[in-house]
């Protein structure tokens, strides 16, 4: 029977309802996850599409945050403040309003970032020839760390979005990092100057890389160039600094995303995390956590549960342009949150596994050969111990379906 749209949505709720496995908003506060003001309005518009989703305010967003239980908000200054705001009184009035109503509805901004990528006076990048925009661009960062200060934000994020470029040999790539660098630096500079005067803690400055896109080619395409850069000298501020990885900006390049992870915990610099899933090789689709690639989410959350990553999990992804507005509140964000507490517990579950946790010891305890043997008798010694490796991959895979709790498929 065709159904008219209120049915649709009666339809769609009804359907919500009967998959069951939803967290309470008490539960899903006890994270700390972030919802991004720009992935709540997003309408759906790209390079090859239309909109399908009319315009979501920022009082919309928070309020639809806190019910569904998403405790800290995030936002690009130029989500809530028109180009012709910045900076003035307007910025000013438009800030007081968004603090009373996270206030009012008790969520707390965790981060703010600065849209250097979308406007026309960064066609050529944020630390591109002229200086006058390079100006510009600094005045923007300082700004963002500005409003962050005013909101209470501990987080500030940097994607350079158009660092790089169209043609190869026309941009002195060594100049153009130091240019960039010099923006952070300044706002690591306004920040320590902020923090001081207002009695506040300085901020922490997260760089996000994404290896293709908007540029053709990217001069900080992964978190590792980024781990390089910040440790390259230019930076007056290094310990200030550290990174934003998002989950499929790592998987698009064709890395295991754990690894560039595991690289960033190694140097100290995981500050913050974009949470997302997608596919390799591929353009920037944003999709929900969990809906590509479970198994790689939960690996992923074994990894940072076992270092004590706790940083933010920034839900940067992009409802699909299929969805309603309504379905943005009803199903991307609550669905999204529940999928990731849901690996998160089993995360938990991996780490007190019998089975792994058997397995993994006696691989590290080994064979127990003598020191002075050869490669030869040190295979032969531990060839039935590396069987492990693929019992637990299997392990990973029942605890994912839920085999290990005893749930049975016909057989
Ligand atoms: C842009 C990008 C995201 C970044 C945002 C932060 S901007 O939407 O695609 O991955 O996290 O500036
Ligand atoms: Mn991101
Ligand atoms: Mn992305």
């Amino acid at each position: 029977m065709p159904l008219n749209p209120e049915q649709q949505r009666a339809l769609v709720s009804r359907l919500t309802a009967a998959c069951g496995g939803a967290y309470t908003p008490e539960q899903r506060r006890k994270h700390f996850i972030t919802g991004p003001q720009w992935a709540a309005a997003y309408d759906g518009n790209a390079i090859f599409h239309a909109p399908t989703r009319k315009p979501v305010h920022f009082e919309t967003v928070i309020e639809k945050f806190a019910e569904i239980g998403i405790g800290y908000w995030t936002t690009h200054d130029t989500d809530v403040l028109p180009y012709d705001a910045l900076g003035n009184a307007k910025q000013d009035e438009i800030i007081g309003q968004i603090g009373a109503a996270l206030k009012k509805h008790g969520l707390k901004c965790s981060m703010v970032t600065t849209e250097t990528f979308h406007n026309a006076v960064f066609a050529g990048g944020p630390a591109g020839e002229q200086p006058e925009v390079r100006n510009y661009a600094k005045w923007r960062l300082e700004n963002t760390v500005g409003i962050g200060h005013e909101l209470g934000a501990s987080y500030v994020v940097y994607w350079p979005g158009s660092l790089g470029y169209q043609f190869q040999g026309i941009v002195d790539e060594v100049q153009s990092l130091k240019w960039f660098a010099e923006g952070i630096n300044a706002a690591c500079e306004a920040d320590i100057a902020i923090a001081a005067k207002k009695g506040q803690p300085t901020m922490k400055h997260c760089m996000e890389a994404k290896p293709f896109e908007p540029q053709a080619e990217i001069l900080l395409p992964t978190s590792d160039a980024m781990l390089a850069w910040i440790f390259s000298g230019q930076l007056t501020h290094p310990e200030m600094v550290g990174l934003n990885p998002e989950y499929l900006h790592e998987l698009m390049w064709g890395g295991a995303v754990r690894s560039s992870l595991a690289r960033a915990l190694l140097c100290g610099k995981l500050f913050h995390f974009d949470i997302n899933d997608g596919y390799r090789l591929k353009h920037d689709v944003d999709i929900a956590v969990g809906l590509v690639n479970p198994l790689d989410w939960l690996n992923v959350l074994v990894l940072l549960r076992t270092y004590d990553y706790n940083g933010p999990f920034n839900l940067d992804f992009k409802p699909p342009r299929t969805t309603s507005n309504d379905g943005v509140f009803d199903i991307s964000f609550p669905t999204a949150v529940d999928r990731f507490i849901t690996l998160w517990e089993m995360a938990g579950e991996v780490m007190t596994d019998p089975i792994l946790s058997e397995a993994s010891k006696a691989l590290k305890e080994g064979a127990g050969v003598a020191a002075g043997a050869d490669a030869n008798a040190i295979f032969e010694a531990n060839k039935e111990l590396w069987s492990l490796h693929e019992l637990m991959a299997h392990r990973l895979f029942q605890i994912l379906v839920g085999q290990h709790k005893g749930r049975i498929f016909s057989s």
